[in-house]
């Protein structure tokens, strides 16, 4: 082999390789990550990814997922070209043509909708990834119509729904002097590989470790002082317990209660009936440990608890036991003080704090059209409705059915995945009944099969995108390769979108770099400062935060105090039986019943995310199949053994997958990833199996039965 040759086979970046190392941020994750990237490129094309080791979030770093990039992004099903549905809706036959039409006919479906129905009548909602959101957001709302929403229907905004009803909205603990650390369904191997150093170094320090999780996970094996397993969806029974141990043994805060809390007279008298045997009964959990954490959670402070993005809330009574969870910070006078949770700045940029503010929401705010009508979902989830402005998505397929409180006729779905909404039978039927549905996706899915037009958008890898870092970072990369295909940038399509839908609209009709000048005009940094640079910058407003404020000004809530009791929940109408306390509810156990197993779907893998990476051949080699945990001595009583076909069937439906036996789940549990389309966990939900404070649907536990094929 000559030089050149093995130059090229170890694809050393040279001048006779002709291999050049350009720098961009992987999209594959949530929006907290988005590693650096240094893209290997030859002739154009992606050849090799590493991660940057000088990006201030990763330091090199890349995840299973993010090491994949180079089959993601040149993934067989890459959409090329703008399509039109010639086929019915769901059998995937299109014909390609140019932009220009495809534009033109939106412009005219949409407009006919707005004119006969008026402007809500068409609906906006944006999936991953969330850097265009702004941009989508201002569209509707110049467009005219108030109904945008994301997928944080189901995702994150509950959590901060829990917040808003106690305290400040959503709190963050302060790792970094907490002395008892509660791991509240917590398995950053998995979900969040770059907590995994931090966690090393808190244990390294002699901090204190809790985990309550259903699954025995890595994280509980390698860093636990206490674990505690419990069912799924019953978390909110086990806070109460350890709550009434507390207050029973004298370890709370009553100074802070007494000063700073609301209602918790009433608490303490509701979590009086969960003793022990009531709590290991629903929960499952060990008594001894339930003991030991709550001793451990409330004399060796100060004390924080993890807040998760999801596992917590998808459940029935999700939103409630989120509450419960927290009530715990009040009860100890663990909120908002060093060591315990904080209540988090507002974001900086697209859902991310670094410490400086942006012009971000005004952007939108400017253009925000008179609501007429409630958003979708409004109606059925009025606490939602109180907290979020967006629609509760998950209304959506029964309001396009049914046409109340008003019709749905046209829906703009970017980044839009059906296999992400619970009983996606339902949510198909409706987006047959549509007028006129536009998808925007990098590939042809499950959801683009239903479109009457779809447009191709394309990877961070082809796009130029601004985005912030904790610490005060920001950053806008340069394309490292052109467009796939005719594909276009998110943004560029949202801009020129708009020159057809909304060309009253200046600002968003000059695109996305006038926009992020727009967010950043009160800031040292432009976008010309931030593409000078192929790594994230300074911005020297940012501020660390600051904690302690709600104990010298009061809390957001309408008592101005940590709410054990809820004031805004109170004002919702009775017959929504919303409950002002963090109340379990063991009646929605009772409609699981009749079935033998309790089923959880979605806990994170670490090779898939959502529906994204199941045919990128890398991490599907990892897991071939769709498979579903199931506890050992559940299997051997069943007769079934590793890898035998079984099918799981719920009240709404059925799938068919392989078994994964195990004994870290618990007895009586399955637990089965989501976003396959040959088992999609989604078709077993029904639509209405929902959290009524929040609408999420309760992916993480309905009632299962399980057939050895
Ligand atoms: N690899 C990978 N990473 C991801 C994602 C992905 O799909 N794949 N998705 C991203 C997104 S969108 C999100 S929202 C986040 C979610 O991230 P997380 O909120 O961390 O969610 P999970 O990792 O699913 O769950 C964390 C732990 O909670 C446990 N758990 C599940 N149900 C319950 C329950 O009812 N009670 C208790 N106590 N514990 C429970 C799980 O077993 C798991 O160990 O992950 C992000 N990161
Ligand atoms: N059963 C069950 N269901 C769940 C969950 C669960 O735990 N269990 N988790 C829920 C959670 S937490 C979340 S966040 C949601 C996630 O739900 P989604 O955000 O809907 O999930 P994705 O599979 O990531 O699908 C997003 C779509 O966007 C496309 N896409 C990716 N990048 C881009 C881009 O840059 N531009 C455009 N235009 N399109 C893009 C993808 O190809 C895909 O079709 O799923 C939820 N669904
Ligand atoms: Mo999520």
């Amino acid at each position: 082999m000559d030089d050149r040759n093995r130059l090229m086979k170890a694809k050393i970046p040279c001048r006779e390789t002709g291999i050049q190392i350009k720098r961009t941020i992987c999209d594959i994750c949530a929006p907290n990550f988005h590693c650096g990237i240094d893209a290997y490129v030859k002739d154009g094309k992606v050849i090799k990814v590493e991660g940057t080791k000088e990006h201030p979030m990763n330091h090199g770093l890349l995840c299973t997922k993010g090491a994949a990039n180079r089959e993601y992004i040149y993934r067989k099903d890459r959409l090329m070209t703008p399509l039109r549905r010639v086929g019915e809706r769901g059998e995937g036959r299109f014909e390609p043509i140019s932009w220009e039409t495809a534009y033109r006919e939106i412009q005219e479906q949409f407009n006919a909708i707005k004119e006969k129905d008026g402007a809500d009548a068409v609906a906006f909602f944006a999936g991953y990834s969330k850097w265009f959101r702004p941009l989508l957001k201002r569209l509707a709302f110049s467009f005219g119509s108030s109904n945008y929403g994301t997928e944080s229907s189901c995702c994150w905004h509950a959590s901060d729904v829990a917040w808003e009803t106690m305290a400040n909205g959503f709190a963050v603990p302060d790792m970094g002097r907490t002395n008892t650390y509660l791991g509240w369904g917590y398995n950053p191997y998995y979900s969040n590989h770059l907590g995994i150093r931090g966690m090393e170094a808190y244990k390294a320090r002699g901090g204190k470790l809790i985990i309550v999780d259903v699954k025995k996970t890595l994280a509980a094996k390698k860093f636990a002082d206490i674990f505690i397993q419990v069912k799924p969806g019953t978390d909110g029974a086990l806070a109460l317990g350890m709550a009434k141990i507390m207050i029973d043994n004298g370890w709370t805060d009553k100074e802070y209660i007494e000063k700073h809390t609301h209602g918790y007279e009433a608490f303490a008298e509701y979590v009086k009936e969960f003793n022990l045997e009531k709590v290991e009964r629903i929960t499952g959990a060990d008594p001894k440990m339930v003991y030991e954490a709550a001793k451990l959670f409330a004399t060796n402070g100060p004390a924080s608890i993890h807040q998760s993005a999801s596992p917590i809330t998808q459940h029935k009574n999700g939103l409630q036991n989120y509450r419960a969870m927290n009530a715990l910070l009040g009860l100890t006078g663990n909120f908002d003080c060093p060591g315990g949770n904080f209540p988090i700045m507002p974001f900086s940029f697209v859902y991310q704090i670094s410490g400086f503010k942006t012009r971000e929401a005004q952007y939108y705010e400017d253009v925000r059209p008179e609501r007429t009508r409630p958003l979708v979902g409004e109606l059925t989830y009025p606490l939602w409705g109180k907290c979020v402005d967006e629609m509760q998505a998950i209304d959506l397929s029964r309001q396009i059915l049914e046409g109340s409180p008003y019709p749905i006729k046209g829906l703009f779905g970017q980044g839009m995945n059906i296999l992400m909404f619970p009983d996606t039978d339902l949510l198909c039927e409706a987006l047959k009944k549509l007028d006129f549905f536009v998808a925007v996706d990098l590939f042809e899915t499950p959801t683009t099969r239903y479109a009457d037009i779809v447009l191709p958008a394309c990877s961070s890898f082809e796009r130029s995108e601004c985005r912030v870092y904790g610490g005060g970072y920001a950053y806008m990369t340069e394309p490292v390769i052109e467009p796939l295909g005719e594909s276009r940038s998110d943004v560029v399509i949202l801009k020129e979108l708009a020159g057809y839908l909304a060309p009253q609209d200046e600002l968003l009709c000059q695109g996305y770099e006038a926009f992020v000048d727009y967010a950043f005009a009160d800031l040292s940094v432009s976008v010309a400062d931030m593409k000078a640079s192929d790594l994230p910058i300074h911005v020297q407003e940012a501020r660390p935060p600051v904690i302690g404020e709600t104990r010298i000004h009061g809390c957001h809530t309408p008592s101005g105090k940590f709410e054990f009791d809820s004031e805004l929940i109170k004002s919702i109408p009775k017959e929504f039986g919303l409950d002002s306390l963090p109340t379990y509810r063991e009646e929605f156990e009772d409609i699981r019943a009749g079935r033998e197993f309790i089923l959880s779907t979605g806990v994170r893998i670490p090779n898939a995310i959502h529906s994204r990476l199941h045919d990128v051949p890398w991490l599907r080699g990892l897991r071939p199949n769709p498979m579903a945990d199931i506890n050992d001595e559940d299997a051997a009583r069943l007769g079934i053994g590793q890898g035998d076909d079984i099918r799981i069937e719920t009240v709404r439906s059925s799938v068919q997958v392989k078994a994964n036996v195990t004994s870290t789940v618990m007895k009586g549990t399955v637990h089965l990833y989501h976003g396959y389309k040959e088992a999609n966990a989604n078709a077993l939900l029904p639509a209405n199996w929902t959290d009524p404070y929040s609408g999420y649907p309760a992916y993480k536990s309905i009632g299962c039965n399980i057939v050895k094929c």
